[in-house]
């Protein structure tokens, strides 16, 4: 089952267990152990002070009292002491003793706050990348629900390159719906913009004309919305986009090829879209079962597919990408760059404020 990112007072979860970034003394502390004993009252406080403190990147479960959940797992994250003192182990051993005890404990669901990224300094967009990796190779093996929750956004950061690489790209491609022309209606758009004798035109920006580009092609534009020396397909990649235009098949058909050409198992791909088993079995054995849009892309990012071959995936069940959304463009982006870590995805088009991907 998936992996799920949100913005919420972890304390509020109903979910079977919650992680605590404690300290080793499990006795609280501030921060969200603060929050969590305060919410599930002194009893909790009574089971920590038999549990004999807990070791940097160990955890302890105990139960909840007046917390929505049913568990609590306290787990010690190290303090950022630049790096180098073997932060990142300790992180991930976090994640991976907390996810064994609430897999030993019958848990179906966990949420973790961001551990040790708060009063413990870890950088809050490594912190997030080791949680992701070490949630999601757990996720791999295992059946749960995990929640990553992020109490307030500021505290919720895909690196600040990505940010501003997504933002431009979004800058560069997004089309208001009030636009006459898809690209270039605006107060600047001026007829001789058109084609020269080579096919070329010359795109203006304000009265400056800045650069010269042959027509537009979306194919033809590099991630940044530049003009890109259109260079040949490999042969598989046209190989896999005739499949994708000769075929006829029902979506659950179209997949199941595609998961063979790229040779992966049927749980692999799912997993990898982040997609639950009960969406899974429905697009297999519900005749009538169209799959969302988030669906499909989530299918199309697991299966490593170029934009065109995503777009014909998508063309399967009548969906597009547009111009007009967010969503679309951050999707189309992080397509044509060719980076399928849904995790990183997911971050990102949560940032921009739009739906994660799978689930
Ligand atoms: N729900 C979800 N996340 C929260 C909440 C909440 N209610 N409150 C805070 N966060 P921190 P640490 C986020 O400092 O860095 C304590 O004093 C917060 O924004 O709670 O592991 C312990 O006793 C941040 O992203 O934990 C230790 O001494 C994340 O939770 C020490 O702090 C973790 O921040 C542990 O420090």
């Amino acid at each position: 089952m998936p992996l799920y990112i949100i913005r919420q007072d972890i304390t509020k979860l109903e979910c079977d267990a919650i992680v605590n970034a404690a300290n080793n003394t499990l006795l609280g502390g501030g921060g969200v152990d603060g929050a969590i004993h305060k919410a599930a009252g002194a009893e909790l406080l009574e089971e920590c002070k038999r549990l004999g403190g807990c070791d940097t990147g160990e955890a302890k479960i105990t139960k909840a009292y007046n917390l929505p959940c049913k568990h609590v797992i306290h787990t010690v994250g190290p303090i950022w002491q630049g790096g180098e003192k073997g932060e990142k182990a300790l992180l991930e051993s976090c994640y991976k003793k907390s996810l064994s005890l609430a897999k030993e404990n019958g848990c179906e669901s966990v949420a973790f706050p961001l551990i040790s990224a708060g009063v413990y300094g870890y950088p809050k967009d490594k912190a997030l990348a080791v949680a992701a990796e070490s949630i999601s190779e757990f996720l791999f093996k295992n059946e749960m629900t995990v929640y990553i929750v992020v109490f307030d956004k500021a505290s919720y950061q895909i690196s600040e390159e990505l940010f501003d690489d997504v933002q431009e790209y979004i800058d560069d491609n997004y089309v208001d719906d009030n636009y006459v022309d898809d690209n270039y209606a605006d107060e600047n758009y001026v007829d001789d913009n058109y084609a020269d004798e080579n096919g070329y035109y010359l795109e203006r920006s304000g009265e400056v004309c800045c650069r010269r580009v042959p027509i537009f092609k979306e194919s033809d534009y590099d991630l940044f919305g530049c003009f890109e020396e259109k260079i040949e397909e490999p042969t598989e990649d046209l190989s896999l986009l005739d499949m994708l235009s000769k075929i006829d098949d029902n979506f659950a058909v179209t997949l199941l090829k595609l998961i063979d050409i790229k040779g992966m198992s049927d749980v692999e791909c799912y997993k990898k879209a982040n997609v639950s088993k009960q969406t899974w079995y429905k697009i297999m054995n519900e005749k009538e079962y169209k799959p969302s849009k988030n669906t499909v892309i989530s299918f199309a990012i697991a299966l490593e597919l170029s934009l065109e071959e995503a777009k014909r995936l998508l063309s399967t069940v009548g969906f597009t990408l547009s111009k007009s959304s967010k969503f679309d463009i951050i999707i189309e982006y992080f397509l044509l760059k060719e980076e399928y870590n849904i995790f990183i995805i997911n971050e990102t088009l949560f940032k921009f404020d739009q739906v994660c991907l799978g689930v």
